[in-house]
């Protein structure tokens, strides 16, 4: 019900004192990319450097480790920025009338 570390707000008798000297770091979350067969190889480089900030290099690395495993890690960073991008990823492939899909997903482990 409670877990250590967060306010006992319930309306039981409990009564939890907090002491903490540390702060936990956020979960990070990956964003992959997913193959297909449709979106233009060059699309994906451009969104991996344009959105994720790799290398042209490593963009072309990625793109085709996606190409033939299937997917791979276009970035991580925290949740909101990790969701933010597959949205707008998303969107800058369905305005260009591709089928790119991405999706967020929480790191193992903490
Ligand atoms: N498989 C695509 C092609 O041959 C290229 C591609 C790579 C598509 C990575 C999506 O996430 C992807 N044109």
């Amino acid at each position: 019900m409670t877990r250590p570390g967060s306010p006992n707000t319930g309306g039981d008798q409990r009564t939890q004192t907090l002491e903490r000297t540390q702060t936990d770091r956020p979960r990070l979350w990956r964003v992959l990319l997913l193959n297909d067969d449709y979106t233009p190889m060059e699309f994906v480089v451009s969104v991996l450097s344009r959105y994720f900030r790799r290398s042209e290099q490593d963009a072309r690395l990625i793109m085709l480790a996606v190409h033939h495993k299937g997917q791979g890690v276009a970035g991580v960073y925290t949740r909101d920025v990790a969701e933010t991008k597959v949205a707008q990823v998303s969107a800058q492939a369905r305005r260009e009338g591709y089928p790119l899909r991405l999706v967020a997903e929480p790191e193992a482990g903490e």
